[in-house]
C-alpha cells in the first residue's frame, strides 16, 4: 500500500494482471510497453477499481526510452519501490532453422531490456536505501525444452544475474531481488511463433491442462511484495498443477 511501482510489458498478459493486482493492493503503477493503446485501456481499467496508473511507452531494448520512462515516474510520485522486470518474448524452433534475427531479439528483450531497466531503476532504489526488484525468469531457466534453446538460455541467464544482484545489493542497499519462474501461462506469448510444428504443440499443451491465468502469478508477486521488510521470497516457481515437475 502506497508503494510505487514499474511494471515492464504491462500491455498484456502477466505484465496487465501484475499491474491491475499491485494497483488493487494500493500500488500507484507505472506500466510501460510499446503499445499504448493497451496501456491505456489498462489505465482506465485500474481507474475504474479505485486504482491509479501512469501510461509509460517504452522499448526496453533502447536505454534512452528506459531512462526517460523512469524519469517521468519518478518526476510525477518521487520513487520507486518495485521494478517489475517482466517484458519478453519466446518464439520457439529448433536452432538448425537459423532464425538468427529471432535468437536476437529474445536476447535483446529478455535479457538486455532487463539489465537496462535494473541500470536506470537501480541509482533510484541505492538512493532510497528500499526497493524490491522482480525479474520474469521462467521454468525455461531451471530446465531446457527442444525447441526453445535461446529461449531457455535467456532466461538461465535471468535466473543467474537475480541471484547476483540479490548478493550484491541485497545486505549493501536494502533491496530484495525475487526471481519469478512460471510455468505455462495463458497470455499472448504463443501468439508469437511462427513455425508450424511448435505452433500445433503449444495447442496440444493447452489441450492437455489448464494454464494459469496472468492474475496468478500477479497475486504471488502482491505475496511477495507485502512480505515483512525483513523477508526476501527470493524465488517464486508457480505451475498448473497438471504440468507437474
Ligand atoms: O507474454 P505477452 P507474457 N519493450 O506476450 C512486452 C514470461 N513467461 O505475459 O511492447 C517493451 O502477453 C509486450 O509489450 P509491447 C515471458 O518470457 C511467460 O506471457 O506492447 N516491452 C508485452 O506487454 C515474459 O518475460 C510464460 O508489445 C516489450 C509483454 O512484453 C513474461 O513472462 C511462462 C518489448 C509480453 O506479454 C511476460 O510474458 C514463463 C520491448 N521491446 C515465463 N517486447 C507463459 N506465458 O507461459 C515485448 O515461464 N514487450
Amino acid at each position: 500500500n502506497g508503494k510505487i511501482a514499474l511494471v515492464t510489458g504491462a500491455s498484456s498478459g502477466i505484465g496487465a494482471a501484475t499491474a491491475l493486482k499491485l494497483a488493487e493492493a494500493g500500488a500507484k503503477v507505472g506500466i510501460a510497453a510499446r503499445r499504448t493503446d493497451k496501456l491505456e485501456g489498462l489505465q482506465k481499467e485500474i481507474a475504474s477499481g479505485g486504482g491509479e496508473a501512469l501510461v509509460i511507452e517504452m522499448d526496453v531494448v533502447d536505454p534512452a526510452s528506459v531512462e526517460a520512462g523512469v524519469k517521468k515516474l519518478v518526476g510525477a510520485y518521487g520513487s520507486i519501490d518495485i521494478l517489475v522486470n517482466n517484458a519478453g518474448l519466446m518464439p520457439l524452433s529448433d536452432v538448425d532453422q537459423f532464425k538468427v534475427d529471432e535468437w536476437h531479439r529474445m536476447v535483446d528483450v529478455n535479457v538486455k531490456g532487463l539489465l537496462n531497466t535494473t541500470a536506470a531503476v537501480l541509482p533510484q532504489m541505492i538512493n532510497q536505501h528500499s526497493g524490491h526488484i522482480f525479474n520474469m525468469s521462467s521454468i525455461a531457466g531451471r530446465k531446457v525444452f527442444k525447441g526453445l534453446s535461446v529461449y531457455c538460455a535467456t532466461k538461465h541467464a535471468v535466473a543467474a544475474f537475480s541471484d547476483g544482484l540479490r548478493m550484491e545489493v541485497g545486505q549493501k542497499h536494502n533491496i530484495r531481488v525475487t526471481c519469478i519462474q512460471p510455468g505455462a501461462v495463458a497470455t499472448e506469448l504463443y501468439d508469437h511463433i511462427t513455425e508450424p510444428g511448435y505452433i500445433k504443440q503449444m495447442d496440444d499443451l493447452a489441450k492437455q491442462m489448464t494454464f494459469l491465468q496472468g492474475a496468478d502469478i500477479g497475486d504471488t508477486i502482491v505475496f511477495a511484495a507485502q512480505a515483512p521488510a525483513h523477508v526476501n521470497v527470493a524465488e517464486l516457481f508457480v505451475l498448473p498443477v497438471e504440468q507437474g515437475w
